[in-house]
């Protein structure tokens, strides 16, 4: 069995130390292909957030409270560059973490393309699924906003990060999305899955990019194998983090209905043939999907797996 997860960060990592023991349980292979969107180059280094935060959060190396960077980190290159006053001071670099920025940059400066770049720094932390960037091409999470009553384009990280994702915000943009070419082995992943699942992701600002991408979303909606989402929003508020704002910006209800509705019914033009919700969400229903209510915290591996199998059930249940 074939199962590919589109996944962002703190969501997705947490989902596929689910779908890992699942897969493990069955024998099955998983490739999740990673958000690039949030990616940015800070001091000269390329820092892939979302890709960073499986890498670490499978490979035993994440910080399991703020779900981001490493654990045990400390901040000495953070304190040091704020002494010289370099900008940003708003986004801060641990040492552990550079190391990972350092390599990565490295290898993409001697050519590397940065699915390559991604399967060398994943040799150390052997998370024990595929992972695959969406695209090696540049593709940035851009917030069109009003600041001091004039509009500009903001990359997603100060929007996110230094505003807190509180300014009046147009819509997201997603620079050079138009040019980029899916990530070698995306594609061909699409097309032989027994199963794709959609991490309960931030679906506005982590799966809608991945979705940008030329090809990608046509791959998903055209793949033979049952596609089922997983919803990040319980009882109408996003069960960490600050989707609800991104969702606002798209005019989308926070619920797990209005996720559903926006990723849309396959056989309506959109990608979902399933729909897993929290059971406090029971009764919610969305055009021309299948809607099951099964617990959706992800507090252990346990209760993740339990999610995992109600998804794959799911997938064998309508089709
Ligand atoms: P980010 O890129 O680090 O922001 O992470 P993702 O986009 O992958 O995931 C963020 C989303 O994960 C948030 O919108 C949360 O609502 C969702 N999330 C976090 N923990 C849980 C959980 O235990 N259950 C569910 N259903 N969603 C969760
Ligand atoms: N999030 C913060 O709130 N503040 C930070 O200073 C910060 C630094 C950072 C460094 C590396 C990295 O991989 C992630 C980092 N994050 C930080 C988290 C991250 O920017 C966002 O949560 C995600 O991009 C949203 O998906
Ligand atoms: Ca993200």
């Amino acid at each position: 069995m074939r199962i590919v997860v589109l996944a962002g960060g703190i969501g997705g990592a947490r989902f596929l130390l689910g779908v890992r023991a699942y897969a493990r349980e069955v024998g099955a292979e998983v490739t999740a292909v990673v958000n690039v969107g949030d990616d940015l180059l800070l001091h000269g280094l390329r820092v892939c957030p979302d890709l960073d935060s499986v890498m670490y959060t499978l490979g035993g190396g994440a910080d399991p409270e703020r779900g981001w960077g490493r654990v045990g980190e400390s901040w000495t290159v953070k304190e040091e560059l704020a002494a010289y006053g370099a900008e940003p001071t708003w986004f801060g670099l641990g040492d552990r973490d550079v190391a990972t920025h350092l390599v990565r940059t490295t290898m993409l400066n001697a050519g590397y393309p940065l699915s390559a770049v991604t399967e060398a720094l994943a040799t150390r932390w052997q998370p024990g699924v595929r992972l695959l960037p969406a695209t090696d091409d540049r593709l940035e999470t851009h917030a069109v906003v009003e600041v001091d009553g004039a509009r500009r384009a903001m990359h997603f990280q100060e929007w996110w990060i230094r505003y807190r994702a509180g300014l009046p915000t147009d819509r997201f943009v997603f620079v050079g999305a138009d040019a980029a070419k899916p990530a070698p082995g995306v594609l061909d992943a699409l097309g032989s899955a027994d199963l794709v699942l959609i991490a309960p992701s931030n679906p506005v600002v982590s799966v809608a990019p991945i979705l940008a991408v030329p090809g990608l979303r046509e791959a998903v909606a055209g793949t033979p194998a049952p596609v089922v989402g997983v919803s990040p929003v319980i009882g109408g508020a996003p069960v960490r983090g600050m989707a609800d704002r991104c969702l606002a910006v798209v005019g989308t209800e926070c619920s797990a209905a209005g996720v559903g509705g926006l990723y849309g019914g396959r056989s309506d033009g959109g990608l979902l043939d399933g729909w897993l919700v929290d059971t406090t969400d029971a009764g919610t229903t969305v055009a021309d999907v299948t809607v099951r209510a099964v617990p959706l915290w992800m507090t252990d591996t346990d209760a993740t797996v339990a999610m995992v199998r109600a998804a794959v059930e799911l997938a064998g249940s309508g089709r």
